[in-house]
């Protein structure tokens, strides 16, 4: 039986790293053979793209169609050799981002071209959308914080300002209002427990539904 495809998206700092251990351990008590993976990334050739992507010491500008063309570069190879392969092989597959982040980063915080936007989705990623979407909701500033806390040195995407943040979150959130069957908001702006309750919740009823429909 073909595996479900499951995606973890949101902000900087909204949790997300989190919030995959909690999906990891759902997976693994219940049995479910998964694969973990990540956008931009997931094969060696999308690794790459993922740094010439983030490495801030690139010193070259990099434009918004650029971007755009290289994250779905990584995207194709990612479908065809890490996703579509899983899927076929019956396990499951959780993709730390995924399309929603081109909508949420080049379509909202880069103010790309919609039609090249779609026209890219279209030809890439074609019918193979998540079966859920998790996006981890918390106010930018909030998330920006947290993500300070870490101490870690920021990427390219990582180094925009706030407004920027801001433009992303909303496309999220208006992606999420569009399709609310497959993209389930989680407000994760409370603390962790809380959190990964909402985000448990969210999965036992996915598993529920998706055991229903294939007895
Ligand atoms: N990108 C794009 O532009 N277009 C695309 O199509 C795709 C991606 C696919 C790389 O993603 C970049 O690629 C990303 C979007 C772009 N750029 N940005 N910005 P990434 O996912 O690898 O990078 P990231 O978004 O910077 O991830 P992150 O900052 O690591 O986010 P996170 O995983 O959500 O953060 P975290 O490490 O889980 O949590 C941050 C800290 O908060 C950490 O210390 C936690 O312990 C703490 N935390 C977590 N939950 C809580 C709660 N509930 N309360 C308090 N503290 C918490």
């Amino acid at each position: 039986m073909r595996g479900k495809l499951m995606t973890i998206e949101g902000v900087e700092g909204a949790g997300k790293s989190t919030a995959l251990q909690g999906i990891q351990d759902f997976l693994l008590l219940h049995h479910i053979p998964f694969v973990m993976t990540r956008e931009p990334g997931g094969t060696a050739l999308a690794e790459v793209i993922r740094q010439w992507l983030l490495r801030p010491e690139l010193d070259e500008f990099i434009y918004p169609e650029t971007e755009l063309l290289l994250m779905f570069a990584a995207r194709a190879q990612h479908i065809r050799l890490c996703i579509e392969p899983a899927l076929q092989s019956g396990q499951w597959v959780v993709s730390d981002r995924y399309i929603d982040a081109s909508f949420a980063y080049q379509g909202g915080g880069r103010n790309v071209n919609p039609d090249l936007l779609q026209a890219l989705d279209h030809h890439v990623t074609g019918t193979l959308y998540p079966d859920l979407t998790l996006l981890l909701d918390v106010p930018v500033k909030v998330g920006a914080a947290r993500a300070a806390k870490r101490g870690a040195p920021k990427d390219r995407i990582e180094q925009e300002e706030q407004d920027f943040f801001e433009a992303v979150r909303k496309a999220y959130l208006d992606r999420a209002e569009q399709d609310k069957a497959r993209i389930k908001v989680i407000d994760a702006s409370s603390d962790e427990r809380v959190v990964q309750a909402q985000i448990h919740e969210v999965l036992e009823h996915f598993l529920q539904v998706s055991r229903e429909g294939a007895s």
